[in-house]
């Protein structure tokens, strides 16, 4: 289905009044709000193939009505997200769940609904019906060069399928690692995984970047061969300057200081990708800001810093929401987690960088942390409902998307039982 644009007006015009009030509230305090609103409202999140149906977990899936059952379809489920947002103009395809069998049509369809082509994704954690080596003991790292072969055949395919498409980049998470001490030898499974990366980055056209994502535990829980942001970095640098570490938020050890990584990262012009989820425990792919908006706030603190701040020409990261919904309708949840991303965008543009300097120089520790939770305690709701608004979008998004009916229009069209390809 598609929204109309008089819809949205419509619906718009009965809030307008609040808005406009508050809005006017808002730019009397902050003084460079002009320039924040212009941030957020050029500001865009690609939506992965595999978020629009529902997610499943190792015990179960329970499905929802209308999920989209074509590559098609899950571009017009993220039209249908963008024309509510205007935050989200790009899908994330992965391959083998999304083949295009007809780039070119695909791309046009695509192109119609406002739709752009963002990373790439290779699968080499499944094996494939029509496979001929088994990815049980892992892909790049394999011991067996055939295996090897196989899945640096399979990254070059969705190369040459991204290509087709208009996509600029590749994005490889391996699953691979061991689950039991003394299973596989860590400095051959390294050298084996260069090696492997260094055949697909021969194949990456010159216009092209190579996301390297990494992962502390799961799927096996005794190593994994990319477990940390240095792994992926050392990877990155061997491969040479279109090869970039990609951070997942979920990705990481309880408590790990991931905005002091990105720092860290940006200083080197390293931070090719970043991946929004939340999680409590592990890497439980629960929407973005629900759990650590405050975590998620500081990490913007260094994404805004390291943007201004750029000596090392660290690439504008491309950006990704990387969850799975069990629960809530998938676009709903889509819609949720832009609105926590961009909340803590513009939170942290109100932060008052010269302030906080001059604090940390003078080692102000209480001002400091001050300036910070000024930035975070301001409700910027307004900010993200104006910035839509200028962009003909939704001031309430959500309630758009209830008031407009998608998910049982959805279901009117494609069915209850049509179901989502992915996990
Ligand atoms: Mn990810």
């Amino acid at each position: 289905m598609q929204i109309k644009n008089t819809a949205i007006n419509d619906l718009n015009s009965g809030l307008l009044l609040d808005h406009e009030e508050n809005l006017k509230l808002l730019s009397k305090k902050h003084q460079n709000l002009e320039q924040i609103i212009d941030v957020i409202a050029n500001y865009n999140i690609a939506i992965p193939s595999w978020a629009l149906g529902a997610g499943g977990t190792r015990f179960g899936k329970f499905g929802f009505g209308g999920e989209p059952s074509t590559l098609e379809q899950k571009i017009e489920d993220i039209a249908v997200i963008n024309t509510l947002t205007k935050s989200a103009n790009a899908i994330s395809l992965h391959i083998p769940w999304d083949i295009p069998k007809d780039p070119e049509g695909i791309k046009a369809t695509a192109e119609k609904l406002g739709i752009q082509f963002d990373a790439m994704n290779s699968n080499t954690f499944q094996d494939q019906e029509d496979q001929e080596y088994s990815y049980k003991f892992g892909s790049l790292c394999h011991t067996d060069k055939s295996v090897r072969d196989q899945a640096v055949a399979h990254n070059k395919e969705v190369i040459d399928y991204g290509v087709a498409l208009g996509s600029k980049s590749l994005t490889v998470w391996l699953a691979d690692g061991s689950n039991f001490p003394g299973q596989l030898n860590f400095r051959r499974a390294f050298e084996n995984t260069l090696s492997s990366l260094k055949e697909i980055y021969a194949h990456l056209p010159s216009d092209w970047k190579l996301f390297i994502e990494y992962k502390p535990y799961e799927p096996n829980f005794y190593s994994m061969v990319i477990q940390d942001w240095g792994t992926s970095h050392m990877l990155a640098k061997d491969l040479g300057e279109q090869a970039y570490t990609l951070v997942d938020l979920g990705h990481h050890l309880p408590n790990t200081n991931i905005e002091h990584i990105v720092a860290t990262l940006m200083t080197r012009g390293m931070l090719g990708g970043f991946h929004f989820n939340d999680s409590k425990y592990g890497d439980d792919d629960l929407s973005v800001g629900v759990i650590k908006p405050y975590q998620l706030f500081l990490i913007f603190n260094e994404l805004v810093f390291g943007m201004q701040n750029n000596p090392a020409n660290n690439p504008i990261p491309a950006w990704m929401i990387d969850a799975s919904h069990n629960l809530k309708d998938p676009l709903e949840d889509l819609i949720q987690s832009i609105e926590a991303i961009e909340t803590a965008y513009a939170k942290a543009l109100l932060i008052d960088q010269k302030a906080l300097e001059s604090a940390q120089l003078k080692n102000d520790v209480a001002s400091a942390q001050r300036i910070l939770q000024d930035a975070f305690n301001t409700d910027v709701k307004t900010i993200l409902a104006e910035a839509r608004r200028r962009n003909g979008g939704a001031i309430d998004p959500i309630l758009a998307y209830r008031k407009l009916d998608v998910r049982n229009q959805l279901i009117k069209e494609r069915g209850m039982n049509s179901s989502a390809t992915g996990l």
